[in-house]
């Protein structure tokens, strides 16, 4: 075999070698999205520790509840600034749920101590199709 044409075989490899290794790049690129997407419609849990909700952004997929527990011991609420929920008082132990309908970004208080805000996050859900080619 001539040395010109092994030289153009190892270019024809390495193309090859590079075209695959892109592809699953893509690949696992896609696949990390969707596991990322399910890690955060998992996390829809607020713990309301005395004066802060923890944590104090989450971020949840439209059609997922978050959970509220007052694991302190005092009475708080977890208030929408912009209305959609208002949970009135909860005293030590006490809980509430929302489920999110609307995509966006929330900003929530405590009715009783206004300094306690927090932030969730509702996003759309997106699919990924598989498609054969
Ligand atoms: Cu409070």
């Amino acid at each position: 075999m001539r040395p010109e044409s092994i030289r153009l075989k190892c270019k024809a490899w390495a193309a090859a070698i590079l075209i695959a290794g892109s592809s699953l790049w893509s690949l696992s690129a896609a696949l990390g999205l969707s596991s990322a997407q399910a890690r955060s419609a998992a996390a829809g849990d607020v713990s309301i520790v005395d004066f802060s909700f923890v944590p104090a952004a989450i971020t949840v997929n439209v059609g997922s509840a978050v959970n509220w527990l007052n694991v302190g011991v005092l009475t708080h609420t977890t208030t929408s600034n912009s209305g959609p929920w208002n949970s009135d008082d909860l005293g030590p132990g006490s809980a509430f749920s929302y489920t999110f309908v609307l995509p966006g970004v929330y900003v929530y208080h405590c009715a009783i101590h206004p300094a306690m805000t927090a932030t969730i996050t509702a996003l759309a859900s997106v699919y990924l199709p598989l498609t054969t080619r």
